[in-house]
């Protein structure tokens, strides 16, 4: 385990490397505790670099044989391990040269799933960010590009499939049960794009034609007999593949593309050249097995992995810092697809309510960071949602800025400028510059400074003179390391909405510069005039959740009323109706703690009628509609002294207002709603499922009653109506015969299917209250859980800590401490999990003070471990900080 160092990492200290390593030729003799990796690779000294400088190479848990230059061995003294890799001395000044290294790694004791691991009995790989240097020595940085040629060998028996990155070249025998496979990729690319599988698999096989004709076949590896459980995958990955040409112009670019599911990996998936590795969990789906969510995330994530061939592979980053570079931009490329496949607004409402409960908590907390970073201690800390899900907010804002043709110029500057290059940011922001002529000066802040900015809105109408004049205030809070902020650039679309609905059309606008429906912010206060309003309008302001902001704007319950109802936009008829059922909310959790009785305004309950009413918005449109802000999402908007039990309470107590109210047209509306014949995943009958289910909850709620639920679960043909009254009876009638019956016979029919199992584990770990504590320790126990499957630990543990306020955050602290344990007793065998556990803890410091003081204690503990993974040593120390 790579402990701590102390290291920190400069985005200031950045060097070019010595040495330029054109070609990588590998070969792997394939054996679970003792795998030789022969690694020649054909070196050059950088221009200008001094003769004596040493070549220094990347090494974690890597037993070295033998190194020679040029068939030569090299001399001991020329050689030097580090600890963390080697020191090589006396190389050639001049001369490309060849270095040979022979070294032997333990891939069945790999238990962090980085570098190369068994899965299941599968030899399959894990590179990003630094995971090369666990397989071989090698200077193990994404600017060092190269052209990889991989030779595997293994028993036939065991691993009749042996892959690599590129085509295969050849295959054969080598007698004595053992066979090989050479694999060569033609474009280079860094080492943490490197992949190789082997094993017993069974295939899914298809092919496309790209646009100017390439045949590619097409190849989704899962285990034996789950094949049929790829179909989707595989037709997400068809249409990832058209959709990047019709809008990108970019083409795949090697004759096959393979996926393969493992069911132990660290993340999502991984975009390896030609060869992307899944956590299966976002391949396999049928009806029986997978909800509209899960058919939703692997179409998501299989176009998120394709589309990084060009944003990623094709053009990669510099060094880490720039990871933003590839995520961010890889994140817009599949949100927009989603919403070209699916419906725009109601994915965007999706996109923005998770945006919300993991990176504006992040941005606000002591794991605050900038989109791109400017230093880290462990770089596997910083996949993360600010990188992300941020990084793709500004990439989007970058699109508004310049329309979709200025947009698209950029970027196919960007493709014809950088391919075959490990680019910046600043590289980035430059093709859009240069191909549109627009200074993105003050915008590039968004990659530097962190923290959600906070825009304060007053505004004031003037019905003699016919002006409305809103005033905006920009701040960006502090964060760890960045205490001063500078003014930034605000892209915010907006609109006046006048009473019967039409939007004003002001004659002229003073104070900002407007460009069609984008207001731009640029100066910390900026007052705007708009004159020839004709009556009183409301201020619809960022529009699509156009920039990710705070808005802080008293706006009358009113006028929201008036936007949900009357906005043209749909994604701002939600984001009204968002704003008043939190400001109903907040005032709820008041109440409640302050010990009075929680009222709801009647106004917001008839709105939301009238939206679950409105048959001219899509099901799906409505189910979000319906669904109220979580209990973080009420916490946030709190900030500080927070009691989750409270926000439990008044947000049940207004839910079940809400349901009461609406009791008899939700009723009706839920008859409506049936999806006969064959369950299809596709997003209109997705939809109808949600907006049944949102109903089905409030109706439950008003008859204070598991009826529904238990007839809904009892007649369910497919996983997502199984698991939504599963749900429900677990959450909200736990005590219910029916609540235990449906949870016994959910996991009597799915006892085999671990991937179930993990929706069984999160359904019990989220049950609010102080006891599910206890029932998350007893299934820990239990024949489903394992400590050494991140799928699991995520399902029950993370659910439990990321998913459960009131259970998590129990006011005796047992919570935490229970954290602690995990974090501790998993850390020692992956710390890349164990350090994203405990993130969890992140918000520790707006708990109230007894909670507070037990969060506290438990970080405290941690922090004390003798022995901790610098992973994990880098989250507790910035979270204590
Ligand atoms: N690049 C992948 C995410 C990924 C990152 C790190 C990993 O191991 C530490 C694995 C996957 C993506 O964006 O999909
Ligand atoms: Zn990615």
């Amino acid at each position: 385990m790579r402990t701590e160092t102390g290291t920190t990492f400069q985005l200031s200290d950045y060097r070019e490397s010595d040495f330029i390593v054109d070609a990588v030729d590998l070969t792997f003799r394939l054996d679970p505790e003792r795998t030789e990796v022969v690694s020649t690779l054909t070196v050059r000294r950088r221009p200008g670099v001094s003769p004596d400088a040493p070549f220094v190479l990347d090494g974690d848990e890597v037993e070295l044989k033998s190194v020679s230059v040029d068939g030569q061995t090299m001399a001991e003294e020329d050689v030097a391990e580090t600890g963390n890799g080697l020191r090589l001395s006396n190389l050639p000044g001049q001369a490309a040269f060849s270095l040979t290294i022979t070294s032997e790694i333990a891939p069945e004791r790999n238990t962090q799933l980085m570098g190369l691991y068994r899965s299941s009995g599968v030899y399959t790989t894990q590179c990003e960010a630094e995971g090369f240097r666990r397989i071989t020595f090698f200077p193990d940085r994404p600017d060092v590009l190269a052209v990889y040629t991989t030779r595997i060998e293994a028993d036939r028996e065991s691993a009749p499939l042996l892959l690599a990155n590129g085509n295969c070249i050849e295959t054969g025998d080598l007698g004595e049960g053992r066979h090989y496979a050479v694999w060569h990729d033609p474009h280079p690319k860094p080492s943490y794009l490197f992949a190789l599988v082997a094993g017993d698999l069974g295939v899914l096989e298809d092919d496309f034609t790209t646009a100017s004709g390439r045949e590619v076949a097409l190849k989704i590896y899962v285990e034996h007999g789950k094949e049929a459980r790829a179909a989707y995958a595989m037709d997400s990955l068809k249409r990832s593949m058209r959709w990047d040409e019709e809008r990108f112009g970019r083409e795949y670019d090697l004759d096959i593309f393979m996926i393969v599911a493992v069911s132990d990996f660290n993340m999502g998936a991984m975009e390896n050249k030609g060869l992307n590795v899944f956590n299966d969990k976002y391949v396999l789906a049928d009806p029986e097995i997978a909800t509209d969510a899960d058919y939703a995330n692997i179409e998501a994530i299989i176009a998120h992995e394709y589309f990084h061939n060009w944003t990623g592979n094709r053009i990669t980053c510099r060094d880490w810092f720039q990871l933003c570079l590839k995520e961010g931009l890889t994140v817009y490329r599949d949100h927009e697809f989603s919403a070209d496949q699916r419906s725009r607004p109601v994915k965007r409402i999706a996109e923005v309510r998770l945006l919300k409960a993991h990176q504006f908590p992040e941005d606000a907390g002591p794991l605050a960071h900038p989109v791109r970073p400017d230093r880290y201690r462990e770089i596997s800390n910083f996949y993360t949602a600010t990188v992300y899900e941020k990084g793709s907010e500004v990439v989007r804002m970058i699109a508004t800025l310049l329309g979709e043709d200025g947009f698209r110029k950029g970027m196919d500057l960007y493709f014809d400028r950088h391919d075959g290059e490990a680019a910046t940011i600043e590289d980035f922001l430059a093709c859009f510059e240069d191909a549109t002529g627009f200074d993105l000066g003050q915008f590039r802040l968004w990659y530097d400074q962190a923290g959600t900015p906070v825009v304060s809105v007053s505004t004031v109408w003037d019905p003699g003179s016919r002006r409305f004049t809103a005033s905006f205030e920009q701040s960006v809070p502090a964060t760890p390391g960045q205490a001063k902020k500078d003014v930034m650039h605000i892209p915010l679309r907006f609109g006046l909405v006048l009473p019967d609905g039409s939007e004003a059309e002001p004659t002229s606008v003073t104070g900002a510069r407007v460009t069609d429906d984008v207001l731009h912010l640029t100066q910390r206060s900026q007052t705007v005039q708009f004159d020839g309003v004709s009556a009183r309008p409301v201020l619809s302001l960022n529009r699509g959740f156009c920039a990710p902001i705070n808005v802080h704007f008293e706006q009358a319950p009113a006028d929201l009323a008036h936007l949900a109802r009357h906005e043209s936009d749909p994604f701002a008829r939600w984001q009204a109706l968002n704003a008043y059922a939190m400001r109903v909310l907040v005032e709820a959790v008041a109440k409640e703690r302050a010990g009075g009785t929680v009222d709801v305004d009647p106004a917001l309950a008839e709105t939301m009628i009238a939206t679950a009413e409105d048959e001219t918005l899509e099901p799906a449109f409505r189910a979000q509609a319906l669904a109220l802000p979580g209990e973080n999402d009420i916490a946030r908007e709190i900030g500080n002294d927070i009691d989750p039990d409270a926000i439990f309470a008044a947000r049940r107590a207004v839910q079940t207002v809400i349901g009461k109210t609406g009791a008899e047209i939700f009723a009706r509306l839920a008859d409506t709603m049936e999806t006969p014949g064959a369950y299809s995943p596709d997003a209109a009958s997705a939809g109808k499922r949600a907006f049944r289910h949102a109903l089905m909850t409030y109706l439950s709620l008003a008859d204070a009653s598991p009826a529904r639920a238990n007839e809904a679960f009892a007649a369910a043909d497919n996983m997502t109506d199984l698991s939504q009254p599963l749900l429900l009876l677990a959450h909200f009638f736990p005590e219910s015969e029916g609540a235990n019956a449906a949870l016994a016979t959910f996991e009597e029919r799915f006892h085999d299917t671990p991937l179930v199992i993990d929706k069984w584990l999160s359904a019990q770990a989220t049950a609010p209250g102080a006891a599910t504590l206890e029932r998350v320790r007893m299934l820990m126990e239990g024949e489903h859980f394992s400590r050494s499957n991140p799928n699991r630990v995520r399902a029950l543990i993370g659910a439990f800590a990321a998913g459960n306020p009131t259970g998590f955050n129990r006011a005796d602290g047992a919570g935490f401490a229970f954290l602690a344990d995990e974090v501790l007793a998993i850390d020692g065998r992956n710390p890349q999990v164990a350090a994203r556990l405990l993130t969890t803890m992140r918000s520790w410091r707006s708990l109230e003070e007894g909670r507070r003081r037990h969060a506290r204690a438990a970080l405290e503990r941690i922090a004390a471990a003798d022995k901790l993974s610098s992973d994990v040593r880098d989250i507790v120390d910035r979270t204590l900080a």
